[in-house]
């Protein structure tokens, strides 16, 4: 596990030098949450499984074509609509509390979150971290999270 979070700093640093968020997606691709209904209300821990129609999973730093990892963004603007979006997109999704990252290739997860509302898009991301052109997101759905 140590090895995959350091491979994926390593991928994120050198995206912020190199990359300018051009790698092509199949454009009828769609992400989605397999098992999540937009207005849910359900309790923690609250488990998600990825759904990607048109492309591939791939880890995190393997570049090969039509494929990408998923990345949730959690309680944040609409992407394309925050405010470091255009920074996301040309050097990468940031790995922070609202931006999760799956670049082992995983397809499903389980947040711990605490009462309230939530709110959850998915966003694939290419071998830097970077969304797709155009980019694969999926809607994006609130959720309460009950005691
Ligand atoms: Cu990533």
């Amino acid at each position: 596990m140590y090895r995959v979070i350091l491979a994926a700093a390593v991928a994120i640093s050198s995206a912020t030098l190199t990359h300018a968020g051009d790698t092509p997606s199949n454009p009828e691709s769609v992400a989605y949450v397999v098992n999540l209904e937009n207005g849910a209300t359900m309790q923690s821990p609250v488990t998600l499984v990825f759904g990607l129609a048109g492309m591939g999973v791939a880890p995190a730093g393997v570049e090969k074509e039509g494929t990408g990892h998923h990345h949730i963004l959690l309680n944040r603007p609409p992407f394309g609509e925050g405010s470091e979006d255009a920074e996301l997109i040309a050097n990468g999704i940031p790995a922070d509390d609202n931006h999760i990252h799956f670049g082992g290739g995983q397809t499903q997860t389980t947040l711990d979150l605490p009462p309230g509302e939530h709110t959850i898009q998915l966003v694939l991301g290419d071998h830097f971290h970077v969304p797709h052109n155009p980019p694969v997101v999926s809607e994006v759905m609130t959720i309460t999270v009950t005691e």
